[in-house]
């Protein structure tokens, strides 16, 4: 019989929640990760995430929100960890833009609590915000930021007291199924592994390792800033400012954070999506000059106070699917025996926990009550002959 009920691959946001979940519900799990816990190699580092529920990108993610809420707060709880900081959001744009309807759409369509601000409402609130006198801004009180290395490791801690055995630096050089339907192998440089079942949460290196997924995942760097405002970090705390999401009448977005990080930390910003296609192997971790210019020159017409002095910037990966929605599904290629999460683009970490539980209820029963029916990977993707075969 094989030694582990279920072996997870990768233990970055998703896979150790992932091993959490599984532990939690008695499965004798075994994690492998190549690099070590809560590293910055990957998808899950830089201090925080954007986490809120009147979601532009589609109402389907909102009930899936609510729960990732609930297992947020109950993963502070149970490990005494710092993780959400829920202090207040703004969605900005013209009316029309798709951040502002979109919020909109799915405030309306689930009933969350939010406001309607219009430019100058805007500035009273928020002093260090200057929109446009067309913008307007959806405000959500209940959004704010996550932290992903205290959630990483929270989900780690809780993963090794429900006895699962988390393997670090050791990376996975293949795996096969066992014949008969038995289960799986996982071979390392180490050693050689059996489970019932394997998960996949392979980030940035699911092109190598999810090849035959039929969903093409696009790896791009992207770099997270931070800059130290002009006049001090004091009107950008938590308690006095929100995170934004801001898009420009061309649909650029750019996003940001309160100071968290003391009077020193600065306050982060970053591009929503101007990435540029890389590999985990070639990425370029240099961040050039122009680039910092480019995020300065965005901030200065907006926050004027905020590009006062640049402190510093690290470079980050997305997995981006054609559709920018998700993968979490049994492989199509391998129903019986693995379960998959990936092609989370850019918008993935605030749904960390949720995933956990999706995943343990795929992987131990092969379905989930959570409506995941966007993140099949059968799905056709816009300019996909209709005869693309259900991969
Ligand atoms: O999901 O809120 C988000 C986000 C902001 C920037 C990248 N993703």
């Amino acid at each position: 019989a094989p030694t582990y009920d279920v072996i997870v691959l990768g233990l970055g946001g998703m896979g150790s929640a992932a091993a959490h979940h599984l532990a939690a519900r008695g499965a004798r799990v075994l994690g492998l990760e190549k690099f070590g816990p809560v590293h910055n190699r990957g998808s899950s580092h830089g201090g925080s995430r954007i986490t809120r529920q009147s979601y532009f990108e589609d109402p389907a993610y909102v009930p899936l929100l609510l729960r990732a809420y609930e297992l947020y707060e109950k993963l502070e709880r149970d490990t005494g960890r710092r993780i959400a900081t829920l202090c207040g959001g703004v969605m900005v744009g013209r009316p029309d833009s798709r951040t502002v309807r979109g919020s909109l759409t799915s405030a309306r369509q689930w009933d969350l609590p939010h406001e309607m601000l219009d430019a100058k409402e805007i500035r009273r609130r928020f002093p260090t915000l200057t929109p446009a006198p067309d913008e307007v801004a959806l405000h959500e009180a209940r959004a704010g930021l996550v932290r992903p290395e205290n959630t990483v490791a929270a989900h780690v801690q809780l993963a090794t007291q429900d006895g699962a055995e988390l393997h670090f630096e050791e990376p996975v050089t293949r795996w096969e199924e066992l014949p008969g339907g038995a289960g799986v192998r996982v071979h390392t440089h180490e050693n050689a592994y059996t489970a019932g079942q394997l998960v996949i949460c392979p980030g940035a290196w699911a092109p190598r390792l999810l090849a035959d997924l039929g969903v093409p995942v696009t790896i791009e760097r992207h770099l997270m800033y931070w800059f130290a405002p002009q006049g001090g970090t004091a009107p950008f705390v938590p308690a006095r400012h929100p995170i934004y999401i801001w898009e420009d009448a061309h649909g650029v977005q750019i996003y940001g954070f309160p100071a968290i990080d003391g009077p020193d930390g600065g306050a982060k910003v970053a591009f929503f999506r101007n990435g540029t296609v890389c590999t985990p192997e070639t990425i370029d971790r240099t961040v050039h000059d122009h680039e910092v210019r480019a995020m300065a020159d965005q901030l200065g017409p907006r926050i004027p106070a905020l590009p006062g002095r640049f402190l510093k910037a690290a470079t980050c990966m997305y997995s981006t699917t054609p559709d920018e929605h998700f993968v979490i599904s049994r492989h199509p290629a391998h129903p019986e025996t693995v379960t998959v999460a990936c092609g989370f683009s850019g918008h993935g970490f605030k749904f960390v926990p949720v995933v956990g539980e999706i995943v343990a209820d795929l992987a131990l029963t092969g379905a989930t009550a959570h409506p995941i029916d966007l993140f099949a990977p059968s799905r056709r993707f816009a300019g996909e002959s209709p005869g693309r075969p259900a991969a």
